[in-house]
């Protein structure tokens, strides 16, 4: 697990990945040739790095899976807002602004209040983190995400006791998403966590990836990741976090009820009503693999649905 602490390096500061990823490696020869720390501007600047990601050692939350490329996460992407093609979200998000950006956190909670996103970020650990990544439509990735676990915001927002699910909203701005001037769902898009979900360890609020800030396309500048579940549940450009009493409606569940649930816990065992769920074909691969249960994180997540009829409960 890579982490540091926010503002240890100020937003100004932060450099395209290409350099980012070189700089890592410089830093590390340099440290056994026993050269001292050196200044950014005597770093080499010749660099290809899209498509490789520092492997230090490997954290308790990441997959030693080979990750996808930048390529791959930021060109072939669901965000209706933008289009419905996969390509659209990457051709048509260029004027989006996600700078600056205020999220709204409201409903069972101490102090309801709007934040800075700088704000709400500001004493989080931020985390690189790779996660498998499922897609409900057969696909998958291996997406090496930079964000903080949930868990740590929601502790310092103070739910009250009544607050059994975490609700969260995309932005509504149909002048800079052309896709929300189209009725492909209702918009704004929806989702929802139950707070024991939202609380575990592994859900993320994701701010970047491959070590930058997240591009437009992926859900800038916040997003939420759940690897255990099928990607829709990762809300992209979120405005609001509402804390709730009952589960609150989902896009994907108002648009297709019987096809997407609530939990959508990625399940091999559980077809979807139009295709099998049981294996997966991974961006840029031929062989499909079989898909595992929780998408591979039963052991961090099973116990929150025990006794729970995940047939029923999809
Ligand atoms: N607001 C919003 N969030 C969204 C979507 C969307 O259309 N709108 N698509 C979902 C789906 S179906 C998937 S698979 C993931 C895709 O995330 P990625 O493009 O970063 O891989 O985003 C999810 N979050
Ligand atoms: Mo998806």
């Amino acid at each position: 697990m890579r982490s540091y602490r926010i503002p240890a390096i100020p937003s100004s500061e932060i450099t395209p990945e290409e350099t980012y990823v070189n700089r890592r490696q410089f830093i590390r020869a340099a440290a056994a040739m026993g050269i001292g720390m050196a200044a950014n501007h005597a770093l080499p600047s010749v660099v290809r790095a899209q498509d490789r990601w520092p492997q230090g050692k490997k954290g308790p939350y990441d997959t030693d899976e080979k990750v996808s490329t930048f390529q791959e996460i930021t060109t072939y992407n669901n965000f209706y807002e933008f289009g419905t093609d996969k390509a659209d979200p990457a051709k048509n998000s260029g004027a989006f602004k996600p700078k600056p950006w205020t999220v709204r956190v409201d409903g069972e909670v101490k102090k309801p209040a709007s934040y800075a996103l700088e704000d709400l970020l500001k004493g989080q650990t931020i985390e690189d983190r790779i996660y498998r990544f499922r897609c409900v439509e057969g696909w998958s990735m291996v997406i090496p995400w930079r964000g903080f676990q949930l868990s740590t915001l929601i502790k310092r927002l103070e739910p009250t006791s009544k607050a059994k699910y975490v609700a969260f909203e995309t932005v509504m701005r149909p002048a800079e998403m052309i896709g929300q001037r189209r009725p492909y769902l209702t918009w704004p898009y929806v989702e929802g966590l139950r707070m024991d979900e939202a609380m575990h360890p592994l859900t993320l609020m994701v701010t970047g990836l491959y070590g930058k800030e997240l591009p437009n396309q992926n859900g800038a500048p916040l997003r939420l990741i759940t690897p255990w579940k099928y990607g829709f549940k990762g809300i992209k450009s979120i405005v609001k976090i509402r804390f709730v009493e009952k589960e609150p409606p989902t896009t994907w569940n108002i648009a297709a009820p019987d096809e997407y649930g609530f939990y959508s816990n990625v399940n091999p065992d559980v077809d979807h009503p139009r295709w099998s769920q049981k294996s997966e074909r991974r961006i840029g691969e031929f062989l499909k693999r079989k898909t595992l249960p929780f998408n591979g994180y039963a052991d961090q997540v099973a116990h929150l649905y025990a006794g729970m009829d995940l047939k029923r409960n999809y």
